[in-house]
């Protein structure tokens, strides 16, 4: 039996404060949005839609676990604490990535492109060597170390990095060189190898969800019966892999692989029941920064006009309990989630008259 708890009617701030007080909502993720109602799902059924205070007993614990906030992500402060998701600037070694592709080929000029990031306000960097776009063409671990290790050696130096790649040779040669995160597009799945070189290492891990491994043919899997639990589903069971290889679930993020064999209306849908992720206790990573169905419905062809765009999805993110953000204009976003928050917590002034009235 397959139970889901998809969490709804999300407030936050002074609301979602004020809602727990009156047992009305349940605080979720210990952050400061709160649910009002929540969809029960079993074997792919909606068991029943109430208030979330009135979940029957046999629920409760899926619930009490969308109340819970998740592990800190790699050590870094969690969400509840910096009042936003962290932030991972994305830097891609490679010269056909859709968005910064041919950048950073030179280590020079990637290593000025993630020092900038960090003064803008990184929390981490994400160094990649091949490009998963779809239809990119396969890179060899050999030609992507070669890409990635200088810069990873030179970045590790200043901050917390991240080594996207499904290659475990890669993994591990990054890792020595400094990199402290696996993010693994395929959920280490691709190379037989990468889970054992993740387990010894005791390094964190993003496991992202793509149907197959193979970037070059995942748009021709882009069929789902509901999307959501499908992709929730994928990733419990790879978290159960990690669980049996010596992974403990603490050390995983998981992400629903915006953009990765799914439609525009697929993205849409895993953005807006985001909550439903938060079940699997682990921190929730979104990664949709210029994607293609952005500039479908901005009306931008070109990744780079894509900024704007990418700023809505990001607040969407954050708002649905999102913990890290993956992103290509770091600033921008951070400026975002900062104006996104002042706006919407009004924490300071109210909260405890509301809680007071509450308690009558
Ligand atoms: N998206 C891309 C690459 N890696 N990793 C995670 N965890 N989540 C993502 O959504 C994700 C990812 C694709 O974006 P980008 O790196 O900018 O492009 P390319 O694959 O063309 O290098």
């Amino acid at each position: 039996m397959t139970r889901w708890v998809e969490p709804m009617g999300l407030l936050h701030g002074r609301g979602a404060f004020a809602a727990v007080a009156a047992g009305a909502a349940l605080p979720l993720e210990g952050g400061a949005a709160a649910f009002t109602l929540v969809r029960l799902i079993e074997n792919g059924q909606v068991a029943g839609l109430m208030p979330a205070v009135e979940t029957p007993e046999a629920w409760q614990e899926a619930v009490l676990a969308l109340t819970r906030p998740p592990p800190p992500f790699a050590g870094l402060p969690d969400a509840a604490t910096l009042g936003r998701p962290l932030v991972m600037g994305v830097l891609n070694v490679t010269p056909d990535s859709f968005s910064d592709g041919g950048r950073h080929m030179d280590p020079r000029a990637a290593l000025m492109a993630a020092h900038a990031m960090l003064e803008a306000g990184a929390d981490m960097i994400d160094v990649g060597g091949e490009s998963t776009r779809p239809g990119a063409a396969a890179v060899g671990p050999e030609e992507e170390i070669a890409r990635i290790l200088p810069v990873i050696r030179a970045i590790a130096k200043d901050a917390p990095v991240s080594v996207d790649t499904r290659h475990a040779a890669t993994m591990r040669a990054a890792l020595e060189a400094g990199a402290e995160v696996v993010n693994d597009v395929t959920a280490l799945r691709h190379d037989p190898e990468a889970l054992g070189v993740v387990a010894e290492s005791g390094c964190p891990v993003v496991l992202m969800h793509m149907p197959g491994t193979d970037p070059a043919t995942m748009q021709a899997h882009a069929a789902y019966g509901d999307v959501v639990l499908e992709v929730a589903g994928f990733l419990a069971g790879r978290i159960a892999a990690c669980e049996e290889a010596g992974i403990p679930r603490h050390r995983i993020a998981v992400d629903p692989g915006i953009g990765f064999g799914k439609t525009l209306e697929h993205n849409l849908e895993l953005l807006d029941r985001l909550p439903v992720l938060l079940g699997l206790g682990c921190p929730v990573l979104v990664g949709a920064s210029r994607k293609r169905f952005i500039g479908t419905l901005s009306g931008t062809a070109a990744p780079r006009d894509r900024v704007a765009g990418s700023l809505g999805v990001a607040v969407a993110a954050a708002a649905r309990g999102a913990s890290v953000l993956r992103v290509h204009d770091v600033a921008e976003t951070v400026a975002a989630l900062r104006l996104w928050r002042a706006s919407a917590a009004g924490l300071a002034q109210g909260a405890e008259a509301d809680a007071e009235a509450a308690a009558g």
